[in-house]
């Protein structure tokens, strides 16, 4: 198998990413966003995806943390669909349903070529230091959008922020993971009835 990896860098006049991805790491990680939350949910993402990922954003946290977050889940999502490369042998499919205390989180993931993403968890509005709760939604749609994966990631319950967004990168990370691993079984074909994930 060739290797799944990417780098890719973005800069804009709010923003300044670079992000090295390894699909088939260990849970590697290096995160540096300059918000520390963030950094946190990053570092859950990567290690339970056993993902090796170096994550470095500078951005303008003098106005908040809106497009820095944003924009860190652009270069994710980029650093994705390039790493997947051809898609061949993938499981294609997964799902996961991630408990952290009183919080219960599901992720269902379709590595479909469409971007899509449907964010359902129910977050109450709470500061976890330059991090608003209600950025977690926007991550996960400009990763998803620019992955090109269909992604679902639902509370069945849960009342603190906090554990309800470590849930949802947790299994988010989880379901790339079983989706993207290569299924012995399906020797290198694509998981397609019509031949194409794109
Ligand atoms: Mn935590």
């Amino acid at each position: 198998m060739t290797s799944r990896t990417a780098t890719i860098t973005r800069t804009t006049k709010e923003t300044d990413v670079t992000i090295a991805l390894n699909i088939d790491g260990a849970g590697s990680t290096s995160i540096d966003t300059g918000i520390p939350f963030f950094d946190h949910m990053l570092d859950a993402f990567g290690r339970h995806g056993l993902f090796d990922l170096d994550v470095k954003a500078k951005g303008d946290l003098e106005v908040d943390a809106h497009h820095t977050v944003e924009d860190v889940g652009i270069v994710l999502g980029q650093a994705f669909a390039e790493a997947m490369g051809a898609k061949r042998g993938i499981t294609r499919f997964a799902s996961q349903a991630l408990p952290m205390d009183e919080a219960l989180v599901m992720a269902a993931i379709d590595i479909s070529g469409r971007g899509q993403m449907h964010f359902d968890v129910l977050v109450p509005p709470a500061m976890m230091g330059l991090f608003d709760s209600s950025l977690a939604k926007e991550f996960f749609i400009a990763f998803a959008t620019n992955a090109g994966i269909t992604l679902h990631v639902v509370s069945f319950k849960g009342e603190n922020a906090h554990h309800l967004i470590e849930a949802a990168f947790k299994a988010t990370g989880r379901v790339l993971r079983s989706a993207l691993e290569i299924d012995p079984r399906a020797a290198d074909q694509l998981p397609s009835t019509k031949g194409s994930l794109a």
